[in-house]
């Protein structure tokens, strides 16, 4: 879009202009005295000048904090002569080869709604210092690679906070007079600031013990509210899990004497790898299952799990500069997924990823925020914790081990903590790594860390001359901002040849750029814009399996008639292809009918189709998780985000219509199946089996798809449901369905479940979250009465998600329609948000950078709501980076 130019432009950091920090601090002692209206910070500094370089110690700050005093070993120091203080930096001058600087600071928590820095929540402090909070407490080099010694002391009152944490291993407590008390915590491995974490309050606390592998017994404990400690059971399961697979898989233990981790309330993500001292979105580790959903469970798991496994991967190693954030978020979060696959289904895990990634990173990579997975520049870090960041980054990990084989990865890894324990490095580092211990190639791989945007793949399927059968592929990135001209990538695409008895395994006389994966499937090297595969000997009627697993984040078409589409989804030994294809042969489905109306034509909905989902249905038993997967409909924005020439509202309709249609064909199946997975799912979670879930998931499916009939038998089902669960699972499916629904109790039981439930924060977040995807005509009416609920805030940043997060992200239809009113409404939440939590404001309005596929007219109604914003006399650094970057 193009409009009038804004002038303000903050400052963009760039990775070209890298440079290391010329001191070190060995050691860095904080003094906390602890008080809501006003914290004093005492830091003392040991620092050495490296080398001849600058006698000027430049340490950041920022706005919140006021310096109270400053010594250099022991001497008062003067403004102006021997320092300087802006609002962002402490300079001091003619700084000797070594000193202790002494630095005194205010802060005030409890005014603190921005969530970084020192805060409240539920009355209780706590710390959020990445990526650039450990600023707004005192002056420091706030950076990832200066690394220090820290010990901490801690000192409150003893009744409203008795219990005072801190980093590594406690090593004191005890009382002071007036009603305070103190506690020490040393922390012995050298880290940066972002690091640190700081927790008081009163607090419950689920204790457990780990022996690990090298024989150190750590106590583990999980620390909330006192009314949510029975929640935390699954939690600390979760965590020794993690250090059980983190020993197993990486031969990698705990290095501390304790691990803490505490829940709150008020959090700006979702939990964060503070050394020896978590700090957690409640979201993440309560987990009950009356209150939370199976989903729930699995997020507790998974990032249970990821926030252990930084203490490798990001803690002992950890990143130069914020430009590597992948470094130890794509790596970490590969770990998280690997871990959860083995504690679970693979193959759903590997489903439930790939939907995410293409929900969140495919359309990020298509628009105005697209980035590489090492950017060259931002104006706010903050901004960059993204799905290519995280996800995508992932990809390229996962890719770089399917590559260089699983013990080749190992081997790595290995070499990567051998060579950088201790230290702060680069994602070059990490390929260097791989690249030396495999003795692969991976020059050009290094690409996938540079290059933005998603490559999009032509897979051409043609029989040669004899028995050949050649696979012609050929590859396109596009251009993405500030990247116009793109190389070819390198792609691994797993690929097999399905037959109605398992995978061809008689293909031979591969060409040099295929390997054999030895279980039936083949590794094919993808290293130009063009590339040919050629096999001899596969059986005629084989029908090829691409890119089995999602073995690239790539876009992919393919010459596949629609016969051998159908021939995946009902044969392939690749159950992760099977539901590729459904969603595929889905999406198809819907742009036909989107151009039938476009075309003013009779809707059509082809009969193979809704036979083969019919059988696939019938064939629940057998994996019931993965046919709740074939049967899901794609979401309004995957619709949306494949789709081409079309528009936005024949799309939806047609969506709308496919699924109706389903519901109506198949009504007979979808109930009995729903019935049988209801009472199978009973049975099997009374006798604790996990098989439980995947019913349940099953249950839910055929329920939505059953609420789509309006008949009166499934409303009766929907609300027996709503009533009688016991399982939030289940309660929550059954809301989501009444919100769509014209049941005539509708509003008393959506009522009902509010009052039920009002007590318990994150269920109240699913009853908004429930409403802000309603189907209905005046869904934007009911937004604003919920944003006028008591309920509602705008300090609490899951409420905000929940309801501006859902409505903006999850409910595309209602968000897009063409009165604007969507965009007004998203507007005026961050207009507000920005003055009270600018990062969550700025994360907030990530919809409106997805425009690209919308028509003329809403992408001017988006573009004035663009320029409202950024017309905001004082808006924050954070949502002008967003909007300057959705409006140009
Ligand atoms: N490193 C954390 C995510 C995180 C990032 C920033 C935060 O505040 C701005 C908080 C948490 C993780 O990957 O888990
Ligand atoms: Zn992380």
């Amino acid at each position: 879009m193009k409009f009038d130019v804004i002038d303000t432009q903050p400052k963009e950091i760039l990775l070209a202009d890298y440079a290391a920090y010329p001191f070190a601090i060995d050691t860095i002692a904080l003094t906390f005295k602890l008080s809501p209206a006003e914290t004093i910070v005492t830091s003392k500094l040991s620092c050495r000048r490296l080398g001849q370089a600058s006698t000027v110690l430049e340490l950041n700050g920022g706005p919140y904090m006021s310096l109270l005093s400053l010594h250099m070993d022991g001497v008062l120091l003067e403004a102006e002569k021997d320092y300087d203080l802006s609002e962002e930096h402490l300079r001091v001058y003619n700084a000797p080869k070594s000193f202790e600087l002494t630095v005194v600071t205010s802060i005030n928590p409890q005014e603190n709604t921005r969530l970084e820095g020192l805060y409240l929540s539920s009355g209780n402090f706590c710390t959020q210092c990445e990526a650039e909070g450990f600023r707004h407490i005192t002056y420091y080099p706030d950076r990832p690679d200066v690394l220090s010694v820290f010990s901490v002391r801690i000192e409150a009152l003893m009744e409203d906070y008795p219990v005072l944490l801190s980093n590594g291993n406690p090593a004191g407590a005890g009382e002071i007079a007036g009603g305070y008390h103190y506690a020490i915590w040393n922390d012995p491995h050298p880290k940066p600031a972002y690091l640190f974490a700081l927790v008081a309050g009163n607090l419950a606390c689920l204790t457990d013990k780990f022996h690990t592998s090298l024989g150190r017994d750590v106590t583990l404990n999980i620390y909330t509210l006192e009314k949510d400690q029975a929640k935390c059971d699954y939690a600390m399961g979760a965590l020794k899990r993690s250090m059980q697979w983190d020993e197993e898989t990486y031969g990698l233990a705990y290095d501390l004497d304790v691990y803490n981790i505490v829940a709150v309330s008020d959090f700006n993500m979702g939990a964060m790898e503070n050394k020896g001292l978590n700090v957690f979105n409640t979201k993440y580790v309560l987990a009950s299952p009356d209150t939370e959903t199976d989903t729930d469970f699995a997020h507790v798991e998974g990032v249970i799990g990821h926030e252990y496994f930084h203490n490798w991967t990001g803690n002992r190693v950890t990143c130069r500069d914020w430009f590597q954030l992948s470094l130890k978020e794509g790596l970490t979060v590969y770990r998280d997924q690997e871990f959860s696959s083995d504690m679970g289904s693979r193959v759903i895990k590997r489903i439930d990823d790939v939907k995410a990634l293409r929900a969140a990173q495919f359309p990020e990579d298509a628009g105005p925020f697209a980035h590489p997975v090492r950017p060259e520049k931002y104006i706010e870090i903050n901004n960059f914790y993204t799905a290519t960041v995280y996800n995508k980054g992932a990809e390229v990990i996962r890719m770089m081990a399917t590559i260089i084989g699983q013990a080749a990865f190992r081997k790595g890894m290995d070499l990567y903590f051998e060579r950088h324990d201790g230290s702060a490095v680069t994602c070059e580092d990490f390929v260097q790594a791989m690249e030396d211990a495999s003795g692969f190639d991976l020059r050009q791989f290094r690409l996938w860390y540079s290059q933005a945007g998603t490559p999009e793949i032509k897979v051409d399927v043609k029989k040669g001359q004899g028995s050949k059968t050649i696979l012609s592929v050929s590859q396109t990135v596009p251009s993405t901002p500030g990247q116009d001209m793109k190389k070819p990538m390198v792609i691994p695409i797993v690929m097999g040849f399905a037959t109605e008895h398992g995978d061809c395994l008689s293909a031979q006389g591969l060409s040099s750029n295929i390997r054999p994966l030895g279980n039936g499937s083949f590794l094919l090297m993808m290293t130009q814009g063009a590339d040919e595969f050629t096999f001899e000997g596969v059986e005629p009627t084989a029908v090829p399996s691409l890119l089995r697993g999602f073995s690239a984040p790539v876009e992919m078409e393919t010459t596949l008639s629609e016969l051998q589409q159908y021939f995946i989804l009902n044969f392939d030994t690749d159950s992760f292809n099977r539901v590729e294809m459904s969603d595929l042969l889905l999406k198809k489905e819907v742009y036909k009918i989107a151009e039938q109306i476009e075309a003013s034509q009779t809707k059509t909905v082809s009969n193979k189709l809704i036979k083969s989902l019919g059988q696939c249905l019938e064939a629940y038993e057998r994996d019931p998780a993965l046919i709740s997967s074939i049967l899901s409909m794609p979401s309004e924005n995957d619709c949306i985000s494949s789709m081409k020439r079309l528009s936005i509202d024949a799309v939806f309709e047609a969506r709308q219509f496919l699924g109706k249609k389903i519901a109506h064909r198949l009504r007979k199946s979808l109930q009995s199946v729903y019935l049988s997975s209801r009472s199978a799912a009973k049975s099997l979670s009374l006798k604790g089996d996990k098989q439980a879930v995947h019913f349940r998931r099953l249950q839910n499916v055929c329920l939505s798809y059953m609420a789509k009939t309006g008949g009166h038998a499934e409303n009766r089902l929907i609300v027996d449901q709503f009533q009688d669960s016991t399982t939030m699972t289940n309660k929550l499916a059954a809301l989501q369905a009444l919100v769509h629904s014209s049941i005539g109790k509708r509003k008393q039981l959506i009522r009902h479940f509010y009052k039920a439930y009002r007590k318990d924060e994150l269920v109240v977040d699913k009853w908004f979250a429930a409403q802000a995807l309603s189907t209905h005509e005046n869904v934007h009416s009911e937004i604003a009465l919920l944003q006028n609920h008591r309920d509602f805030s705008y300090t609490n940043p899951n409420r905000i998600r929940s309801l501006i997060g859902m409505f903006t992200m999850g409910n595309l239809s209602a968000f897009h329609r063409r009165c604007g009113k969507g965009y007004e409404i998203l507007a005026n939440a961050i207009l507000k948000l920005d003055d009270i939590n600018p990062q969550v404001a700025a994360r907030m309005l990530t919809p409106l950078g997805r425009y690209h596929k919308l028509d003329k007219e809403r992408q001017v109604l988006i573009g004035k709501q663009l320029k409202r914003i950024l017309a905001k006399e004082g808006l924050s650094k954070p949502v002008y980076e967003m909007a300057s970057k959705a409006y140009e």
